[in-house]
């Protein structure tokens, strides 16, 4: 059996060239795909959500980690059949209109992905309407809205009350996050999740896939 323990090791310790090879020898051995990216390279990532959310690892160690597992994704990823690895969930992730601030939702969205959900990521300043076009067009579980600043923060209300008008809003389950967003902010705009930080946003959108 493919030594997945040291895959998910190799990329927890952000080491490109050990997980490029791990990962190309578990192929070579006949591993199965969701086997290799569950077992190795997710289970990796898995530990550094957990790390960095306890505080034991930082934001650039983590991006370094999920390079490592998306080049060891890159191997694998050509020999999924559709089907083999289902998706824990679909997710419209963006920073609010008139926000340009997109590291940290740029670590969700990673986190998400590494956590096996589809991610349409929609970037930056996002006004409300092209939030419910996304909603429209992909059919997502999960919104997820970013923002940095004590204004912008306000859009997340607006976003949430576009959809509400478009016919949207029992459609998708909406999470919020960014450094000035509080539970309570949360709370008060009607959205129905709030998260700390990029490891716990992924547990919270997981979880209210509920796949
Ligand atoms: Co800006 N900026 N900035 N900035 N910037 C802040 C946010 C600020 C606090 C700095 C300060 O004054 N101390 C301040 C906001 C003040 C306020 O509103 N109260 C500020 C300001 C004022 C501004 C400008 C207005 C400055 C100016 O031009 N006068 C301007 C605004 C531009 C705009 O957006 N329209 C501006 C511009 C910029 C840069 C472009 C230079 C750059 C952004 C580059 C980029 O993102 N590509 C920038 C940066 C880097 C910062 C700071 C220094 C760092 C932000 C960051 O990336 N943190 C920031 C000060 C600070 O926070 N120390 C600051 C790291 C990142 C990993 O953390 O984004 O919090 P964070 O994400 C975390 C969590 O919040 C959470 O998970 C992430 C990972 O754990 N999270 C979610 C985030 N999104 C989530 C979504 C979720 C769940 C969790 O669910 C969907």
């Amino acid at each position: 059996m493919a030594d997945f323990e040291s895959l998910a090791n190799a990329v927890i310790d952000c080491n490109v060239p050990r997980v490029l090879e791990l990962t190309q020898k578990a192929v070579d051995e006949g591993s199965k795909p969701a086997d290799i990216i569950n077992l190795g390279l997710i289970a990796g990532m898995n530990v550094v959500g957990q790390r960095f959310k306890k505080g034991d690892m930082y934001v650039p160690e983590v991006l370094m980690a999920a390079k490592a597992m998306n080049d060891g994704m890159s191997i694998v990823k050509p020999l999924i059949v559709e089907g083999d690895v289902p998706s824990a969930g679909k997710v419209i992730l963006g920073t609010v209109s008139g926000d340009l601030h997109d590291i940290g939702k740029n670590l969700v969205g990673m986190m998400m992905e590494s956590g096996g959900m589809e991610v349409v990521d929609l970037g930056v300043d996002v006004p409300p309407e092209k939030i419910a076009a996304a909603v429209r067009e992909h059919n997502p579980d999960v919104v997820g809205l970013s923002a940095l600043l004590t204004t912008t923060m306000l859009v997340m209300k607006d976003t949430i009350e576009v959809l509400e008008e478009e016919g949207l809003r029992d459609k998708v389950k909406i999470i919020v996050g960014g450094a000035p967003v509080t539970q309570d902010f949360a709370d008060e705009i009607g959205a129905d999740g709030w998260a700390p930080d990029a490891a716990s946003a992924k547990d919270l959108a997981q979880e209210l896939a509920g796949k």
